[in-house]
């Protein structure tokens, strides 16, 4: 699947011109007012963007995994609330259907996400259950030919603005054989959402808890129709959402060094521009360094996912993308901090979007899988290669 060549060309234009022109502007707004302006979401919907990845017979633009990685590395480049608006949809909150759905779902749902008509949003982690997903302890017990769901989940994106979740709660035993994905609407009964969580940033992002009590979902709504496969479907969503987060970071990371370079030339110390110095130049050409390694890897782990079928799993891409996200969000995080140290004292006041962008950008070394499970699947998988 991907768009044609000439097609792409274009909209990867509009995508960069509406960063620039549309998002960058409103980046203070967002910060003042924690909310992604209503015309903005409005002109994402008409780009097209809450259908990128869903394929052209659903009412989507069909994007390869190479073309997606490319858009997300140009809207890194403003704050990722932008992004969240939508990312969900294109990400996480649908491509479970997309790769293990059933015809029947896939008809119902798609068309749906990809008009942004419907949001999506990704419930897997629970207040017990983070890291250790498989732990998680959702319930969901048969009744006739519904499911009765009880349980918490936590740290939700979009879950103030979604209208159904890809919900994972345990049908079976312990283990990650024992959990099922479904696909539960928002205004199920017993459906009650938490206060927005307070973060340190990515401010505009909605995140709360979601509240199961008692809610009846039909057993038609578990993705694929068989349960005891939801483990797996989280588990290759992350994949494709985790290779999405390195290209994020990419793009973070070029808008901080374009940003500190552009300091650097005019900010004057000592009767010249700081950027003369020798001592600012290494901290700057060691960014640009990282930045090109990591989004070298981002494209040729893309080209690898590429290749795959994506309802099946490889554990030789998932320990690629596990690269990416380990290298790509610790990269942006050490740029992040040498954009702070390059801008003195005013890197450090909300003026420059550099202090933003060193908050917003913490986020990602945790989210879609910490540093750590990067470190353990990639550990795994070399274990079990030798
Ligand atoms: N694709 C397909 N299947 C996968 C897979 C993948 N990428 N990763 C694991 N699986 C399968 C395994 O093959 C195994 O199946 P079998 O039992 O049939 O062999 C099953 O899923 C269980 O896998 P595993 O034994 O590796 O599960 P663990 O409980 O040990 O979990 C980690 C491994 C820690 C890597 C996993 O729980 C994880 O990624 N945790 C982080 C979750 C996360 O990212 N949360 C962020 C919030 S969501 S925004």
């Amino acid at each position: 699947m991907a768009l044609d060549t000439e097609s792409f060309d274009i909209l990867l234009a509009t995508v960069q011109r509406f960063v620039r022109e549309q998002l960058m502007p409103a980046e203070n707004h967002l910060e003042e007012h924690d909310e992604v302006p209503a015309e903005l979401i409005e002109r994402m919907k008409q780009m097209g963007l809450f259908g990128l990845t869903i394929p052209e017979e659903y009412g989507g633009i069909g994007l390869s995994v190479s073309q997606e990685v490319l858009v997300n590395h140009e809207l890194g480049q403003t704050a990722p609330a932008f992004r969240s608006v939508f990312g969900t949809n294109i990400g996480i909150g649908s491509q479970g259907i997309l790769m293990d759905g059933t015809a029947e779902q896939k008809r119902e749902y798609l068309p749906q996400v990809a008009s942004g008509e419907l949001i999506m949003s990704f419930a897997l982690t629970e207040p017990d259950a983070g890291t250790d997903a498989s732990s998680l302890k959702t319930r969901a017990e048969p009744d006739g030919d519904h499911y009765v769901l009880n349980g918490t989940k936590r740290f939700i994106t979009n879950a103030p603005r979604a209208g159904a979740f890809t919900l994972m709660a345990r049908t079976g035993g312990a283990g990650a054989a024992g959990v099922s994905a479904f696909i539960v609407p928002a205004d199920a009964p017993g459906i009650q959402l938490g206060r927005n969580d307070r973060k340190m940033g990515q401010r505009g992002t909605k995140t709360c808890d979601v509240v199961l009590e008692n809610v009846r979902v039909p057993a038609a709504n578990i993705i694929g129709g068989v349960p005891g496969q939801g483990f797996k479907t989280a588990m290759k969503v992350l994949d494709r959402g985790r290779l999405n987060i390195s290209a994020v970071a990419c793009g973070m990371a070029r808008r901080v060094l374009d940003d500190s370079a552009r300091y650097a030339r005019e900010r004057r110390q000592f009767g010249k521009p700081i950027g003369e110095f020798q001592l600012v130049q290494a901290m700057l050409a060691d960014s640009q360094a990282e930045l090109l390694a990591g989004w070298a890897l981002v494209r040729e782990v893309a080209a690898a996912f590429d290749l795959k079928a994506p309802e099946l799993s490889d554990p030789d891409v998932s320990m690629r993308v596990s690269c990416a996200k380990l290298f790509c969000t610790e990269m942006l995080g050490r740029v992040a901090d040498r954009g702070v140290q390059v801008h003195g004292g005013a890197g450090y006041i909300n003026e420059y979007p550099v202090e933003r962008f060193y908050r917003d950008a913490r986020l990602l070394r945790l989210y879609e899988g910490t540093t750590q499970v990067q470190q353990l699947i990639i550990g795994r998988e070399l274990q079990r290669a030798a």
